[in-house]
């Protein structure tokens, strides 16, 4: 830990991405090949070493990536991820529309087929959120696309057949879907939705695309939302599919660029994210700029979660697990990346309750290679005994915010 603290102090520097290297590519979203490792653009330490065993790979988070442990396989694109009290993880696989149950060292159980998934391209069934009152209300949350739209619904593990609908109408295309959900602090339900191909949407406040909407958890429209009326939270995103919470309970979200330039971006209540007036860095005063940028090769982020004050992001393209060091004031330095190309596309990573860091591969997608025995969730530990963090997402936090 203390090693980590050093480390990200020395690394605390500011943006951490200057050149435009791969500027140009048509890397589109999700798709594109696996970009090979150290892609060398100036100001990312980036790859060029093996996976694991440097000091680096001990001080991003603390985890030993040295050391993997393959707790399912044969998975067929897991994509959304959370856990149980107990431990065990639930996971949706999304064109099966299915959900698992997944405990370490025993096959992966199905609980759940979700009714109405309907996929192809991008879609199907795609984010997975467990209730932050699961002891008392026992419902799981799921995102999927169906032949018409988007939807959010939930069901309880003793009658899966049972599927509640508490949002829908929201535009699905074969790409920019978005659809990762998670809870927040405030115990209400984020939910990253793509602009489904029409970048008009994301600057359109009346359209719920190209947006990270808010509602409770019944799917109605909290009274403390910045837009009156509208689930709307934040707009002018392209395709956001990662959602997670530093302690000190800042939002940051992942969001797919163009051609250019990947963003991870620092929420508030109401931002406009720029996009498709702007894509990446703007000094243009109507929008907030991205606090992290990434040619797509390097990255592709989507599913990202916070061990610490390190934010983790799962890289499709850019196969890699991308380590950005966030100081309690909020500061961002610069990224590391870890397993580049050791597993492939990376769809998302989750902090377990144990502590342990889960990251699902996403090689199946039909933009990747796949190699037996994809698709993997793998766990990483500290590789040293410690108490288990406080939280339910697994971080320490000083103010505990989240039940
Ligand atoms: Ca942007």
């Amino acid at each position: 830990m203390r090693l980590r603290v050093i480390l990200t102090a020395l690394l605390a520097l500011g943006l951490g991405t200057t050149a435009s290297a791969e500027a140009g590519t048509t890397a589109s979203g999700e798709a594109g090949t696996t970009a090979s490792a150290g892609a060398g653009t100036a100001g990312v330490s980036a790859g060029g070493r093996p996976e694991g065993g440097s000091v680096l790979a001990l001080g991003a988070g603390d985890f030993d990536f040295a050391q993997p442990e393959v707790v399912a396989s044969g998975l067929e694109v897991p994509w959304g991820l959370d856990f149980l009290p107990d431990g065990s993880a639930l996971v949706a696989q999304r064109d099966q529309g299915t959900v698992l149950r997944i405990r370490p060292g025993r096959p992966p159980a199905p609980v759940a087929r979700i009714t109405g998934v309907v996929g192809g391209g991008e879609g199907g069934l795609l984010g997975l959120a467990v209730s932050p009152t699961y002891r008392l209300d026992r419902w799981v949350y799921v995102c999927f696309t169906t032949a018409s739209d988007i939807r959010i619904a939930r069901f309880r593990l003793n009658a899966p057949q049972y599927q509640q609908v508490i949002l829908s109408g929201l535009a699905r295309a074969s790409i920019h879907n978005g659809g990762r959900i998670a809870f927040g602090p405030d115990g209400l339900l984020y939910v990253g939705v793509g602009d489904a191909g029409v970048p008009a949407n994301a600057q359109n406040l009346a359209s719920r695309n190209g947006k990270i909407l808010r509602i409770r958890p019944n799917g109605r429209i909290p009274a403390g939302n910045p837009f009156p009326g509208s689930p709307v939270f934040s707009y002018g995103h392209r395709n956001v599919q990662g959602l997670t919470w530093d302690a000190q309970g800042r939002l940051f979200a992942t969001e797919f660029g163009q051609n250019t330039w990947d963003e991870v971006n620092r929420i508030v209540a109401g931002g406009n994210y720029g996009w498709p007036i702007v894509e990446g860095p703007s000094s243009d005063p109507r929008f907030r700029a991205p606090v992290v940028v990434w040619p797509p090769a390097q990255a592709s982020p989507s599913g990202a979660t916070f061990a610490g004050g390190t934010l983790f992001v799962a890289a499709l393209r850019g196969a890699r697990l991308w380590a950005v060091p966030v100081s309690p004031a909020g500061t961002v330095g610069t990224p590391s990346a870890e397993l580049v190309g050791a597993y492939g596309r990376l769809r998302t990573v989750e902090v377990a309750p144990d502590g342990s860091l889960w990251v699902a591969t996403s090689n199946r997608d039909g933009n990747g290679t796949p190699r037996p025995p994809d698709d993997r969730i793998l766990r990483f530990t500290t590789g040293e005994r410690q108490p288990p963090p406080a939280g339910r997402a697994g971080f320490r936090r000083a103010n505990p915010t989240r039940p």
